[in-house]
């Protein structure tokens, strides 16, 4: 059984998260999602719309998707790929580059971004069309 991983915040899930799973999925049998908790977020300079639970259990009903684990650290992914056995990390190539010392332990795959949408544009939408 090939086993991919991915991390992210998945926040305000849209069509860009979902060509991503799908994509991350299609490279092997299992997909585990390393989700970033509301902590790991203020980290990253997120302030995520659903918490974390809620963002979990919306990915749990994604097809894709056989695992989630919480991405707490970014000095994590190493012991992940060992611990899980994983073959694929795969990402967005947003973060081209970021995560090659990951190389000795898996395969790196960058997938491409999908260029028209962001939870930051879908929040924006809102902030501007709220009509109280
Ligand atoms: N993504 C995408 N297209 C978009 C938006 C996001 O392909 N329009 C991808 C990102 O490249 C990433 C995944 O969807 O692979 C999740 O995106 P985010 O939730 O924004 O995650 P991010 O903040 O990039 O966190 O340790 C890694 C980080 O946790 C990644």
């Amino acid at each position: 059984m090939k086993k991919v991983i991915t991390y992210g915040t998945f926040d305000l899930l849209h069509h860009g998260h979902i060509l991503l799973l799908q994509r991350a999925k299609a490279l092997g049998d299992h997909l585990t999602v390393a989700l970033s908790t509301d902590e790991f977020n203020r980290g990253k300079g997120k302030d995520s719309f659903f918490p974390y639970e809620q963002r979990k259990l919306i990915l749990e009903a994604i097809k894709y998707v056989d695992e989630i684990i919480p991405e707490c650290s970014w000095e994590q992914k190493i012991a992940d790929v060992q611990k899980y056995k994983i073959d694929t990390f795969v990402i967005g190539d947003d973060w081209k580059g970021k995560f090659d010392d990951l190389k000795p332990y898996c395969e790196v795959v960058y997938l491409s971004r999908t260029s028209d949408i962001s939870s930051s544009q879908i929040r924006e939408y809102y902030k501007n069309h709220l009509v109280i």
